[in-house]
């Protein structure tokens, strides 16, 4: 487990912009804490006025810099947080994208039936929001940075009522190593953090999603399932300098399930 009682200090004097929190379960709150412990500060979005009221004593726990909303379906919204970011600090470290979303029917049924709307849905919040976050995320940082975002195995495999959003994983993935490639040269640097199942509200929407917990519990190499402050950890590393040597890689936080057959 991590040690938490002494974390590396890699983070400090970096500005960090944390999308996804939506409750103290949320992987994207695994991370604020870690940045935040390594020494980062950090701006925090929240999707909505419900949202809000969950995150908000959140961002008291870690180093919060800004708090804003942040929900990228609304036209100028993406923007605005990157404006703020600007006005704030001038300049952008790391950014962790961690935000999906697909309609229930779509979720629930054969990725054969999904519909087009429902399909576009997914696609535009889980993936395309990423690109847009990149292009904003470009000019900010100056001296180069790391982009982060989350996906999961259903993406390489077919991983039973994933559906949907397998192939919207996979579009994710990709996206990753093109973002990687075309922002190299500028030193920004783009990783894909692949979770295994972790009990969050976005988790839940996936249909038996308490037997996916449970089978892959006891089918993990480790035995457990993966926790909330090592995949936090995981993502301090990659926006640190340490890490200044990788990009565009798939890194799997997920107690070793993705190896087997
Ligand atoms: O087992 C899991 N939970 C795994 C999740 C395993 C592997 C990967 N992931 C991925 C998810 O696909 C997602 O990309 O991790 C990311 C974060 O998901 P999460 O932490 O599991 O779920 P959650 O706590 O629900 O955070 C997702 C948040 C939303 O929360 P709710 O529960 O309110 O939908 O994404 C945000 C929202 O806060 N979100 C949006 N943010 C901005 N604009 C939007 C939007 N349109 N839609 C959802």
């Amino acid at each position: 487990m991590t040690d938490t009682s002494n974390p590396p200090s890699w983070l400090s004097g970096k500005k960090g912009l944390v999308i996804g929190i939506a409750n103290d379960r949320s992987i994207a709150w695994g991370c604020a804490q870690a940045f935040s412990a390594m020494g980062a500060e950090l701006a925090v979005t929240y999707l909505n006025e419900k949202t809000k009221t969950y995150v908000e004593p959140l961002t008291q726990k870690v180093n919060t810099g800004l708090f804003l909303p942040c929900d990228v379906q609304t036209p100028g919204s993406l923007e605005a947080v990157f404006e703020a970011v600007e006005k704030k600090w001038g300049r952008l470290d790391f950014l962790l994208h961690s935000i999906a979303f697909a309609p229930m029917d779509d979720l629930h049924g054969r990725v054969t039936d999904c519909s087009r709307d429902g399909f576009l849905a997914a696609m535009d919040i889980s993936c395309h929001s990423l690109i847009r976050m990149a292009k904003l995320a470009e000019p900010l940082m100056k001296d180069g940075g790391s982009i982060m975002t989350m996906t999961y195995h259903g993406s390489d495999k077919v991983v039973h009522d994933y559906n949907v959003m397998g192939p919207v994983k996979a579009a994710l993935q990709s996206t990753t190593r093109y973002l990687a490639n075309e922002l190299g040269p500028k030193n920004i640097r783009v990783h894909a953090i692949s979770p295994g199942p972790v009990a969050t509200r976005a988790g839940s929407g996936i249909k038996d999603f308490n037997l996916l917990l449970d089978e892959k519990q006891k089918a993990s190499p480790l035995q457990r399932l993966a926790r909330l402050e090592d995949i936090g950890y995981t993502a301090g590393f990659l926006a640190s300098d340490h890490a200044s040597s990788m990009t565009g890689s798939l890194i799997y936080v997920d107690a070793g399930v993705n190896i087997l057959g």
